[in-house]
C-alpha cells in the first residue's frame, strides 16, 4: 500500500515502495555494520574478545548436546565456521529488517539496536572470560550502531517527507565489516543533539515538511561516511592486536633446552611405509579440537597459573620462573574422545614441560581433592583425575612440541598433557587456571553435557594402508597403520583379510608405553575387492572388543574395517 504522497514528482508508488524497503534494509545493514565495525575496534584495543565470538561462543556453550554432536557430525571440523557464518546470516537478516522498520518507525529501530545490545551482554554473562571488556566491546558497538541510525535517519529527513521523492534511490552498498564481529546495540538511545542542522530524527517525533532531510545525496554521503568509518574500526581491531605488539602477535617464547632431554627417538619408530602416518606428527598436521572460535592468543608476559583450590600452599606462577624450571621431555600420543574407530583425531609428538605432578606437589594437594579441575583463557574447563596425574606418569604443563613452542591453535603459551586420558579430561589448551576439588562438588564442560568424567584411552588401531576404497595391485600386498594403548603399551596387532584367519602384524620400535605404534603385515590378493580388518592387544592381555560403540560418553570401540580393490 503506496504511502500518500503530497510531494509531485510524479513517480510511481510501487517502484517508490520497493525502493523505500531498499533504502530501509541498506540502512539496517549499514547500522549493524557500525556496530560491528566499532565492537570489533574496541575488542581490538581491549584485547578482549570480539562481540560476535562472544555471541557465537555463547551458543556453542549454551546449545544442547544433541545439536552441537549433530554440527559436529553434519560440518565435522568445519563446524566453527559454519556457526560464524549462521551467526552472520542472522545478523545482516535482523539487520536488514530492523532497517526498514527504523525508516518508518525510528523509535522502533532503537529499541531493535537495545535488543541486539542485550542478547550481545547476555552472551558476555554466560561466558567466563573477559567479562568487563567483552561488555565494553558490545556497549560500544551497540552506542555506535545507535549514532549511525541517528546520522542516517536524519539524512534521509523526516519519514514523511521521505515518501516525497526525497528518498535515495541508490542502495547502500554491501557491508564489509559485516564479515567481521560484533553483536551490537545499545541500551539507550543517546544520541545527542547534533549541529543546527539536526532535526526530528529523535525517536516519536516525526517532522513534516518539504524539505526535511537533506535529501538523497545527503543520504548517500552519510552512508558512505558510516560505511568507511564502520569500515576502518572493523579493519583497525583486527589488526590493532598485532600492530600494538606484544599481546598474541606471535611467538616470542624462547624455549630453554631440557633438563632431561631424552634420547633421540629409536629408527626404527618409522617404517616409511608411503601412506603410513608418520611416527612423529608434524605440529602443523596435530588435529585440533576444541570450542574456541577464535583461537585464544594469551600474552605469556602476562600469562600465570594459579594453582588453588583443595591446597595447603595455593600460588601462582607466572612464565619467566615456568621457564626457568627443569623442564623434561616426553612422548606422548594425544586421543580426541570423540574420534571414530579408523579416525584421524589423533597425533604423537614429543612435548616439553614441568611435572604436574611436582606443581601440585608445591602446592600440597589435600586429601579428598580426587579432581585437578583446569580452567583455560577461553574460559573452557577440564577435570582430570589427580591420582592419575600424581602416578609417577609423565603429566605435564607443556610449553613445547616438536621441538617449537606450542603453536596457538595447540595452547601457546601453555597447556595440560597427560598420557593415557583423552584430551577433553587431561589436555587443557591455554591452560590459566588449576583447581584442587572433587568431582563430587564441580563439573567440567563437557562433563556437564553428558561426557564421561574419568576416561582413559581406550586400546585401538587403524589401518592407513591400503587407504579405504583404495586400488592396488593384486599380488603381494602391504597393509599398515597404527595402533595406541597409552600408558600401557601395546603387546601385539592382528590383522585380517576377507574375514579370514588372523595373524600377526610386524611392530615398530617404540619409545615407551605413551605412544602409539606403527605396525606393517604383507599378505597375497587376487583381483577384485577385499576387505582388510585389525585389532590391538595391549600389554595387559586385553583385545580391543569388536563391538562398536559412539564416542560419546567415553571413547568409541570396534575393529578398524576398511574396503581396497586388487586391480
Ligand atoms: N582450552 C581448551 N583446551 C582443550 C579443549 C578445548 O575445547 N578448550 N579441547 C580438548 C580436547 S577435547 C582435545 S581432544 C584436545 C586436543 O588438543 P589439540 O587440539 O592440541 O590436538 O584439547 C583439549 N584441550
Ligand atoms: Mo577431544
Amino acid at each position: 500500500m503506496p504511502h500518500v504522497t503530497t510531494g509531485t514528482r510524479g513517480e510511481q508508488h510501487p517502484p517508490r515502495d520497493g525502493r523505500r524497503w531498499g533504502v530501509g534494509a541498506g540502512l539496517g545493514l549499514l547500522v549493524v555494520g557500525a556496530a560491528l565495525g566499532f565492537g570489533e575496534l574496541a575488542a581490538g584495543l581491549l584485547r578482549v574478545t570480539s562481540p560476535v565470538v562472544t555471541v557465537g561462543d555463547a551458543l556453542v556453550d549454551n546449545s544442547p548436546q544433541f545439536l552441537m554432536s549433530w554440527a559436529i557430525a553434519l560440518f565435522g571440523t568445519a563446524d566453527k565456521a559454519v556457526l560464524v557464518i549462521g551467526v552472520l546470516i542472522v545478523l545482516i537478516l535482523s539487520g536488514a529488517a530492523l532497517g526498514v522498520v527504523a525508516s518508518r518507525r525510528p523509535v522502533a529501530g532503537y529499541v531493535g539496536l537495545g535488543l541486539f545490545t542485550a542478547v550481545g551482554l547476555a552472551a558476555v554473562a554466560l561466558r567466563r572470560a573477559d567479562d568487563l571488556g567483552a561488555a565494553t566491546a558490545v556497549v560500544v558497538g551497540g552506542v555506535a550502531g545507535t549514532v549511525a541510525l541517528a546520522l542516517l535517519l536524519r539524512s534521509l529527513g523526516p519519514a514523511p517527507s521521505r515518501a516525497q521523492g526525497s528518498g535515495p534511490d541508490a542502495e547502500p552498498k554491501h557491508e564489509t565489516d559485516t564479515d567481521r564481529a560484533a553483536e551490537a546495540g545499545s541500551e539507550k538511545d543517546t544520541e545527542p543533539n547534533r549541529g543546527p542542522r539536526a532535526r526530528g530524527d529523535a525517536p516519536g517525533v516525526p517532522q513534516a515538511g518539504p524539505d526535511a532531510g537533506p535529501g538523497r545525496r545527503g543520504f548517500v554521503l552519510t552512508a558512505a561516511g558510516v560505511l568507511a568509518a564502520s569500515g576502518t574500526a572493523g579493519a583497525l581491531g583486527r589488526t590493532l592486536p598485532s600492530l600494538l605488539g606484544g599481546a598474541g602477535t606471535g611467538i616470542q617464547l624462547a624455549l630453554p633446552a631440557p633438563a632431561s632431554p631424552l634420547p633421540a627417538l629409536p629408527s626404527g619408530v618409522d617404517l616409511g611405509v608411503p601412506g603410513l602416518a608418520p611416527f612423529t606428527t608434524p605440529n602443523t598436521d596435530f588435529y585440533r579440537i576444541d570450542t574456541a572460535l577464535t583461537v585464544p592468543r594469551p600474552d605469556p608476559a602476562r600469562w600465570t597459573l594459579r594453582v588453588h583450590g583443595m591446597v595447603d600452599r595455593p600460588f601462582e606462577i607466572d612464565m619467566n620462573e615456568l621457564l626457568s624450571r627443569d623442564l623434561v621431555e616426553a612422548d606422548i600420543t594425544l586421543a580426541c574422545v570423540s574420534n571414530q574407530v579408523g579416525g584421524d583425531l589423533v597425533g604423537n609428538t614429543r612435548w616439553l614441560g614441568f611435572p604436574l605432578a611436582d606443581l601440585l606437589r608445591e602446592a600440597g594437594v589435600r586429601s579428598g581433592a580426587d579432581q585437578i579441575l583446569s580452567t583455560s583463557s577461553d574460559g573452557w574447563t577440564c577435570g582430570t583425575p589427580t591420582e592419575v596425574v600424581m602416578d609417577g606418569r609423565d603429566a605435564l604443563l607443556a610449553v613445547g612440541m616438536g621441538g617449537e613452542p606450542l603453536p596457538h591453535e595447540h595452547g601457546y603459551p601453555a597447556r595440560m598433557v597427560v598420557p593415557g586420558l583423552y584430551g577433553f579430561v587431561s589436555a587443557t589448551k591455554w591452560v590459566t587456571d588449576i583447581k584442587l576439588t572433587r568431582f563430587a562438588d564441580e563439573q567440567a564442560y563437557w562433563a556437564q553435557r553428558g561426557w564421561g568424567v574419568r576416561a582413559p584411552i581406550k586400546t585401538m588401531s587403524r589401518i592407513d594402508v591400503p587407504s579405504p576404497l583404495g586400488r592396488v595391485e593384486s599380488g603381494e600386498v602391504v597393509l599398515a597403520g597404527v595402533a595406541w594403548a597409552q600408558h600401557t603399551g601395546v603387546a601385539g596387532v592382528e590383522v585380517r583379510v576377507d574375514d579370514g584367519d588372523w595373524w600377526e602384524a610386524e611392530l615398530a620400535e617404540v619409545p615407551g608405553i605413551d605412544t602409539w605404534v606403527q605396525w606393517v603385515a604383507e599378505t597375497t590378493v587376487g583381483p577384485g575387492n577385499h576387505a582388510v580388518e585389525v585389532r590391538a592387544t595391549d600389554a595387559t592381555g586385553f583385545t580391543q572388543p569388536s563391538e562398536r560403540v559412539d564416542p560419546i560418553p567415553d571413547g568409541a570401540t570396534g575393529w578398524h574395517r576398511i574396503r581396497f580393490t586388487a586391480t
